[in-house]
This record gives structure tokens, C-alpha cells and sequence, in this order.
């Protein structure tokens, strides 16, 4: 009897073992995708719109903990129909533009496929919480059969990031009972990180425009005369001003 308790049980760790490994794989596969965009960015570009990637895989706990709250029946396929931030990564850029950017070239990989965006920076949610989340699947390869796993990528930048991390170590400390006055100060930093934001975009547009304007400056009047458009309009103005001056 003991040991049939035991076989179960070590059974059971074995299948959960099996289980997460393939989020665990699947955050593997994307970790390298985005960590091939981080090193071109680092070498062939003047911005880099990625700042840091980290990845978490669910502990058994926290997967069971979700799963009661949700009421999702606690067996191996049901957690895998319903739970589907086992497998999380996180990439925090610089400047919003740049989470669209990489939004948009995560999307381009022909084996990740978004299931489903939620847009908290369009829309952030009503304690001020702003991210980009995207549901996506990518087909992991064992050894007998191929899986798509799903995994929740949020984007965010660094200040949205600063805010979450701050808001939800408040968040547990106050073991999520946070008093209203805390919970209005916080969606007031919440608005002054977006503000920050904004600032950060247009700075980095402005001193975008006085980088190419230095590489490519206005052209000179020779460099215009070769273009013939220009010239055909220096013409006409010639034309125009010797026949005044002749009048
Ligand atoms: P952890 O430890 O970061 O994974 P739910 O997953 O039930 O909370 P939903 O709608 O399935 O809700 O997911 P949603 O809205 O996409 O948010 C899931 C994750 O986004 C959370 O995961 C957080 O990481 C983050 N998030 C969402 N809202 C907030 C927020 O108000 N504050 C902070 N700091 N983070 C948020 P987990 O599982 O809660 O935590």
C-alpha cells in the first residue's frame, strides 16, 4: 500500500516534470530569438530598442494556486487549455515605439504565432498598470512529437517596468488589501512615468533628426543644381529676374 502511494506519487512528479518542461523549452526557443534581435541591435544599429529580457516559468504552486482561484479542474489538461502564463518573458525596451517595433518583429518569425494581444499601453488598466502582452504559441520539438506551447511575452519600457516591479511589491506587501491613499499615489506615478514616456520619445526623436540631419545635411546650392527638378527651378527664376530686371 505504501508503495503503491509511492509509485503514484513519483509518477505524478514525473508527469508535472514532463509537463513544464516543454514551457521551459518553449521559453529556450523564444529567449534565443530575442536575445539574436538584442546582439544585431548591439552590433549593426545606432539604437538598441531592447534594454533587458528576463523569463519565468510558473512554479508547480503558483500554477495550482491560479488554477483554484480560476476554477480550472486541477488535472495536467485542463491547467494546459487555461493557465496559459506558465511560460512568461518579459522584454523591456526603451521607448514605446520600440515595444510596437519589437512587437511587430516577434510577429514576423514564421513559428511564433500571436494568439492574442492585450494593449494595457492604448489601454492601460484602471490602477494605471501599462504593457504590451502578447499571447503567442511556438512549436517546441521532443523527441517523439512536436507541441505548441503557449507563452506570454510582456513588452514594456523602463519606466513602465520600474512602476509594475514597485506596484506589485506593494501589491503582496499589503498581502493585496492596498490602502485607497497608496492606490491613488500610485496611479498618480503611474501617470508620471507615462509622462516620462512621452518626454523620452520626442527627446529621442529630436536628437534622431539632429543625427541624420549632421550625416545628411541640407544639400548646397551645386548639389541642387544637379538635381533637375532644382534646376529646371533656378531656371525659371533666372528667366523670371532677368526679365524684370529688363522691363
Ligand atoms: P507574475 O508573477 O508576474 O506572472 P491574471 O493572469 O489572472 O492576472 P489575465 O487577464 O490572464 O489575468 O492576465 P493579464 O491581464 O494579461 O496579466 C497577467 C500578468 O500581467 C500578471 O501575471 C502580471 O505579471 C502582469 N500584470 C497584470 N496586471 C498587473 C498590475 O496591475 N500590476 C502589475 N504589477 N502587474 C500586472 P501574474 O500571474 O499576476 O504575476
Amino acid at each position: 500500500m505504501v508503495e503503491d502511494v509511492s509509485d503514484a506519487l513519483s509518477e505524478a512528479r514525473e508527469d508535472v516534470a514532463r509537463f513544464l518542461m516543454s514551457y521551459k523549452f518553449a521559453i529556450d526557443t523564444l529567449m534565443a530569438k530575442v536575445n539574436i534581435l538584442n546582439e544585431e541591435f548591439r552590433y549593426t544599429n545606432d539604437h538598441n530598442p531592447i534594454e533587458h529580457v528576463g523569463s519565468r516559468l510558473k512554479t508547480p504552486y503558483s500554477i495550482l494556486e491560479k488554477a483554484r482561484r480560476r476554477g480550472v479542474p486541477l488535472d495536467l489538461d485542463s491547467i494546459a487549455k487555461e493557465i496559459l502564463d506558465i511560460a512568461g518573458i518579459r522584454v523591456t525596451c526603451s521607448f514605446v515605439s520600440d515595444t510596437y517595433a519589437i512587437r511587430d518583429m516577434l510577429a514576423g518569425h514564421e513559428d511564433i504565432r500571436i494568439t492574442e494581444e492585450k494593449d494595457y499601453i492604448r489601454s492601460p488598466k484602471a490602477n494605471g498598470y501599462r504593457s504590451l502582452h502578447l499571447l503567442v504559441c511556438t512549436p517546441v520539438r521532443m523527441s517523439d512529437r512536436t507541441v505548441e506551447v503557449p507563452v506570454e511575452i510582456q513588452i514594456r519600457t523602463i519606466a513602465m517596468d520600474f512602476w509594475a516591479s514597485l506596484e506589485h511589491k506593494i501589491y503582496y506587501k499589503y498581502a493585496k488589501a492596498v490602502p485607497q491613499d497608496l492606490l491613488d499615489e500610485l496611479r498618480t506615478a503611474a501617470e508620471t512615468a507615462n509622462r516620462l514616456d512621452v518626454t523620452m520619445e520626442r527627446l529621442h526623436g529630436e536628437v534622431r533628426e539632429l543625427g541624420d540631419r549632421a550625416q545628411n545635411p541640407l544639400p548646397g546650392p551645386d548639389e541642387l543644381r544637379r538635381l533637375p527638378i532644382a534646376a529646371e527651378l533656378l531656371d525659371a527664376l533666372a528667366d523670371r529676374v532677368n526679365s524684370r530686371r529688363s522691363d
